[in-house]
């Protein structure tokens, strides 16, 4: 069940912790022994939040750092809370944290791009202040998802991994204090539907104590259309505005909780777009209408910020998006902040919501030179512990994010090896957990080249054909003659095999901003544009193929490889937004100009 995210209600106040924070890093691990958390932490830096830390200080050391990194505040409780029920969360901490509050260990999660809370009542007093400390960590493991290694250098420990983005660690989106009163809502869920004028909204509400439930549902004037009462149920939305693409049209499912005297005990509000979605033969359905998907691979990427989420960089993306004409993105390659989804269903934007599972794939590493790399899925590698780890990421991600209109389908991982019995055993669990949580969307993962339509093992666990291709890039470089034919074939292929709508969900070449040639020159940007260009013509002739995400929205920041220049230039902007030929080229077509 969805865990809810502070808001302010009639009855809930929240305050945000975000700004300077202390910090520390910690490379020998010295702090979790020392106890750090007991007193000021010595020899400190200030460090904004929400940010990463790599980028802020000018320094190898910061950047490249592999371990503990501490942070720590001193919040006042507001006199007013007295009698509330008081809660931190943190709507993320890359990769993983512990928190303190004043000396006591509170809490700890697992995975970096979705949020924790904890109930802290009892250690604050309203009125007081306390310390919060929290030690979050970076390191990467055959267990963690995404997975990576470390090695033992003369120089120091390095993380090294197997996806192709920098490995920003730290305090990547909001903290927040707030209130819930004693007995309070812990939940709510919804799920719609469509039988043509009217809409359903499903409701589930969870709660603690002794309180009736009710739901008043609300379009957007505020004038009320449906109400209930009790836990669950069915409401009815006669002459329904559907959510759609490009019409964020929102209710609001206003759940509330009432003593025997029908006195208010808790208030909370949920926006509710009532739509559809749905597989049907090689059509991808929004509202029984056919959608094509037009738009990008994103990722949360920017100078000095790293990952940090800010909602400026955010609002200008989606203008760009807006501008180019995209009615979509994947969330490349983790769950994105929840803000991000919020303004996607407020403007009708589609999402494809993906775990953070990318880089769990050994064979590819022969592209980077390495030979030494054993089998993908052994105990030893992508194992159970593994597993165990991407079970939660699915749930964490579907508990997040399921009330989002926005989010259409649910993508379990980038390109994993998708060969072989040993991949079926390790994925076939992943899928049916994300159908289990949420029978209402189609659920996928994006294939790389090397699992073929009559090889991949996974395809037919998934209800959509996702592939990321690269002809005209690592095969064929530079030869788009070669590469059309060969792209052709095999979307054929896949749609011959499979008869499941397909999407090429990644697409792209390197181009360096203000790199040009007259002949067919990859990392110039006509290249770029010619190649993304014939993708296209290939696109248009194949009827199954209900989606182009091109890779990527913008340049962005990688590990340090001979085959990246300052991070990946495959973005249409660079990283500092601005665009490159292939830009235009792309709004002409998507805004049919
Ligand atoms: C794909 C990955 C993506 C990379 C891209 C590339 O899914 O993360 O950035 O290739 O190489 O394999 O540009």
């Amino acid at each position: 069940m969805p865990m809810l995210r502070p808001q302010d209600s009639p009855t809930r106040e929240r305050k945000c912790l975000n700004g300077l924070w202390t910090f520390r890093l910690d490379p020998e691990g010295a702090g979790r022994t020392a106890g750090w958390w007991r007193a000021k932490l010595d020899q400190a830096r200030e460090m904004p939040v929400p940010a990463s830390y790599n980028d802020i200080v000018p320094d190898l050391a910061v950047r490249d750092h592999v371990g503990d990194a501490w942070y720590q505040t001193t919040v006042r409780v507001p006199r007013r809370w007295t009698g509330e029920r008081i809660v931190l969360r943190f709507d993320a901490a890359t990769h993983r944290a512990v928190v303190w509050v004043d000396d006591a260990a509170v809490a700890e999660h697992e995975g970096g791009y979705t949020p924790f809370e904890v109930d802290i009542t009892d250690h604050v007093r309203p009125g007081g202040t306390v310390r919060v400390t929290v030690v979050v960590n970076n390191e990467l493991s055959w267990a963690s998802v995404p997975p990576g290694i470390q090695q033992q250098t003369a120089n120091g420990r390095t993380q090294n991994y197997f996806h192709d983005f920098f490995n920003y660690a730290g305090l990547h989106r909001s903290v927040w204090l707030y209130t819930t009163p004693p007995t309070h809502i812990t939940s709510v869920s919804v799920d719609t539907g469509l039988d043509g004028g009217t809409g359903t909204v499903r409701y589930a509400i969870q709660q603690t104590g002794n309180a009736e439930p009710r739901v008043i549902l609300r379009d957007a004037d505020g004038v009320q259309v449906a109400e209930s009462e009790g836990a669950e149920g069915t409401l009815t939305v006669p002459d329904v505005h559907p959510w759609a693409p490009g019409d964020g049209y929102l209710y609001e499912l206003e759940a509330s909780l009432h003593d025997a005297d029908g006195n208010l005990v808790d208030s909370y509000t949920q926006p509710v777009g009532v739509r559809t979605v749905q597989v049907r033969g090689t059509e991808f359905l929004i509202n029984g209408e056919p959608f094509y998907f037009r738009g990008f691979g994103k990722h949360e990427d920017a100078p000095i910020r790293g990952k940090g989420h800010d909602d400026a960089l955010m609002v200008h993306d989606f203008e760009l998006m807006e501008w180019i004409g995209a009615n979509s993105f994947r969330t490349a390659h983790y769950p994105y902040a929840e803000e991000v989804l919020d303004y996607a269903d407020r403007h009708g934007i589609v999402v494809i919501d993906e775990t953070a599972a990318v880089g769990m794939n050994l064979r590819v590493l022969v592209t980077y030179g390495r030979t030494d790399m054993p089998p993908t899925y052994t105990e030893q590698t992508i194992g159970s512990a593994t597993q165990r780890n991407h079970l939660q990421a699915v749930r964490e991600l579907i508990d997040r994010d399921r009330n989002h209109p926005s989010v259409v389908m649910w993508c379990v991982a980038n390109e994993p090896d998708a060969s072989g019995q040993e991949a079926r055993d390790y994925f076939a669990p992943l899928f049916a957990e994300a159908r289990k949580l949420d029978p209402t969307r189609p659920v996928g993962f994006t294939n790389m080249i090397a699992d073929r339509p009559d090889t991949c093992a996974l395809s037919d666990l998934a209800d959509i054909i996702m592939v990321n291709r690269y002809y005209g890039w690592y095969a064929h470089t530079g030869d788009l003659a070669l590469a059309e034919p060969a792209l052709e074939a095999e979307l054929r292929a896949w749609a011959d095999r499979h008869g499941k709508p397909i999407i090429v969900s990644e697409y792209g070449a390197d181009a360096i901003a203000g790199l040009h040639a007259v002949v067919d020159t990859p990392w110039s940007e006509e290249y770029q544009t010619r190649l993304l260009e014939m993708y296209h013509r290939v696109f248009d002739r194949v009827d199954a193929v209900v989606g182009e995400h091109i890779w990527n929205f913008a340049d962005f920041a990688t590990q340090t490889a001979i085959i990246r220049v300052d991070g990946n230039k495959k973005g249409v902007f660079t990283r500092d937004r601005r665009p490159k030929a292939a830009a235009h080229a792309i709004r002409r077509r998507w805004r049919k100009i």
